[in-house]
């Protein structure tokens, strides 16, 4: 099922010419109306009106969230802001926040892509819809509630926490799809457990998570605790939020919104684009926004582009799960470790539980790196073998695959601290 037939299995030359005549207009329209991309267009030599093709992409300036923050809080809006009807904001848990305008076509056009979204997990008018992201600032609330109504499930915005009674709320309005965070959709499942409720108490088919990286181990244990259909969709407040690219029933990878977004994958350090294919840093241009639009948005999400076609019979391409974030990277005794390294290795354990927390510290100026991982109740009471055998496997994979020591500890189930929200895997005690 698609949402958008005509676009969502474009043929591919169609989509390039569309792309190109998109980004004709984006490009005039910042350099007429922002004046950071007029200076830095004059700057890189750019002539906004040569653009002939999608090659000469390269040659355009790079936007960094730093510049958006340069630019607090409209500075980099496209439009007066008489003509902006929604603002939201990033977090700003990894600095000072960032805002970003919609005009109505914005949100007519950010509700389009949601609704493309939940159609390809699965989700029709028939469905009822609970949106357990947080509404406000963050943009997964409003973002996929559009949508949801676009398509016209019957949404529930119950928004973040409360666990219990987003539980109650799920059995008595039999809610068919749940819209949250992976690791929230977890805890929900363990709860659900805990509270020894039957799932044939619930009507679940369908997950659409995302808003946090989140491995493939993890998938398989959503779907089997809640039996669903569990999708990844990705997106990001700068470009837009929800709505950039989402997965298909398939499973195997992202699609991408290419003709509202063009993706490309850097090498972080030389900023070259890497071999098709190839691992890299997602840099994004938005190809539609009117009040917000960016130019080579460097997402610092890591990822890679899947050219092969899905079976599906979409055309837009994908992009694998998002494997971390450069700014994820740890350097530890000079190393470089992502937290899905860790986690992959972790997960493929028996008797692990996908919760666990990485701690960096500092001793005597030489970096230690601890990694606390839950394991089942009766491992944790009981099997002191077991638990030293789960240990020393852990610690071998990881020597072998960082080429670094690590300290594993084994933790009672449920004493990481859970979300509701996005997930804290790192603790970085180093800066304090
Ligand atoms: O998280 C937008 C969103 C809401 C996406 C709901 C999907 C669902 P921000 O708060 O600006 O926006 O955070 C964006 O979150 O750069 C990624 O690092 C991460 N992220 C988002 N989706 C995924 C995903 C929303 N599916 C940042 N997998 C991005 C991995 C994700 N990371």
């Amino acid at each position: 099922m698609y949402w958008h037939q005509e676009k969502e299995c474009i043929n591919r030359d169609d989509l390039k010419q569309l792309q190109l005549e998109r980004l004709q207009a984006t490009l005039f329209r910042v350099a007429t109306h922002v004046p950071f991309y007029r200076q830095k267009f004059k700057e890189l030599r750019v002539d906004p009106d040569g653009f002939r093709s999608l090659d000469e992409l390269r040659a355009l300036p790079f936007t960094t969230k730093q510049d958006l923050r340069d630019n607090y809080p409209y500075g980099l809006f496209a439009v007066p802001l008489r003509d902006v009807v929604r603002v939201h904001s990033s977090s700003g848990t990894t600095g000072q926040a960032t805002v970003v305008g919609y005009t109505g076509n914005d949100i007519k056009t950010w509700a389009s892509l949601t609704a493309r979204v939940l159609t390809a997990a699965g989700v029709t008018k028939d469905d009822v819809v609970q949106i357990a992201f947080g509404y406000g600032l963050f943009t997964g609330g409003f973002g996929l509630h559009y949508g949801a109504e676009l398509v016209g499930a019957s949404v529930i915005p119950i928004s973040s926490g409360n666990t219990r009674r987003q539980l109650q709320i799920m059995q008595d309005f039999r809610t068919t799809a749940l819209v949250c965070t992976p690791s929230y959709a977890l805890l929900l499942a363990d709860t659900i457990e805990e509270m020894g409720l039957s799932l044939n108490a619930f009507s679940l088919k369908y997950g659409l998570f995302g808003a946090e990286p989140w491995s493939e181990a993890m998938r398989q244990e959503i779907q089997k605790k809640l039996n669903i259909i569990a999708t990844d969709n990705y997106g990001l407040s700068e470009v837009m939020g929800p709505g950039v690219a989402g997965e298909c029933q398939q499973r195997q990878g992202l699609h991408v919104n290419e003709d509202h977004f063009l993706f490309e994958i850097i090498d972080p350090q030389t900023l070259e684009p890497v071999p098709p294919g190839e691992m890299g840093e997602l840099v994004i241009t938005t190809l539609t926004k009117e009040a917000f639009p960016v130019i080579r948005y460097r997402t610092r999400d890591l990822t890679r582009l899947i050219e092969e076609p899905c079976p599906c019979g979409r055309t837009l391409r994908r992009i694998e799960r998002i494997t971390g974030r450069t700014d994820d990277m740890l350097i530890v005794k000079g190393v470089n470790v992502y937290p899905s390294q860790i986690e992959n290795i972790i997960f493929e354990i028996e008797g692990t539980r996908p919760h666990y927390q990485i701690v960096v510290e500092r001793e005597d100026r030489i970096d230690k790196i601890s990694v606390l991982v839950e394991v089942v109740e009766s491992i944790f009471f009981d099997e002191m073998r077991k638990q030293r055998e789960i240990i020393e496997t852990i610690k071998q994979k990881l020597a072998s695959e960082l080429g670094i020591g690590v300290e594993v500890r084994l933790v009672e189930e449920k004493s990481l601290e859970r979300s509701e929200g996005k997930a804290k895997r790192i603790i970085d005690r180093r800066r304090l």
